[in-house]
């Protein structure tokens, strides 16, 4: 099992649009451990997106995360890294496939509504940014079993 941080930004909060984005989650069989509004401070910004602080667009960026509230989760499941990053889509909403949340419901590289963990070094670095350990619960979903089969691990 693998986790990962995924956040609704602050366009998939005033758009009303975060019922229709866990929603998808859910369906898919995820298991969500954790899950809070939060407003992102300019400092979690700068550290969030550490890689991009240096960049021309990153004070733009910045305005918008810490611009309205964001709902922070944790999502447990098989190579869900993965799984939520094909879900999510390509960066830009214009260039996303279709069928992604973002090709589906985004028409920009900015407002791309969700931001998921791109590999298991950010997950646990950005899980460790955003949530505590006391507040993930993890829990035996009793669905499991019509899921997938025993044997997938
Ligand atoms: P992603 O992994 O798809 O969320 O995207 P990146 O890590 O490459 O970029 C982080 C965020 O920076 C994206 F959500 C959108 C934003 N961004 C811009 O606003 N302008 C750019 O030119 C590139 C990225």
């Amino acid at each position: 099992m693998e986790r990962t941080l995924v956040l609704l930004k602050p366009d998939c909060v005033q758009r009303r649009l975060m019922g229709a984005v866990i929603r998808r989650f859910e369906e898919k069989g995820l298991n969500i451990l954790a899950m809070k509004m939060m407003h992102v401070t300019p400092d979690l910004a700068r550290e969030h997106y550490a890689e991009h602080v240096d960049k021309p667009f990153y004070p733009g960026l910045e305005a918008f995360i810490t611009g309205a509230p964001v709902v922070a989760m944790v999502v447990e499941g098989l190579e869900v890294i993965g799984v939520i990053r094909e879900m999510v889509g390509a960066t830009s909403g214009l260039k996303a496939a279709a069928g992604t949340i973002r090709g589906d419901l985004s028409s920009s590289r900015q407002m791309n509504l969700v931001h998921a963990s791109d590999g298991a070094e950010a997950a646990q670095r950005e899980i460790g940014l955003y949530f505590r350990p006391e507040e993930i619960c993890s829990y035996e979903p009793t669905l499991i079993p019509w899921l997938k089969a025993g044997d997938e691990a």
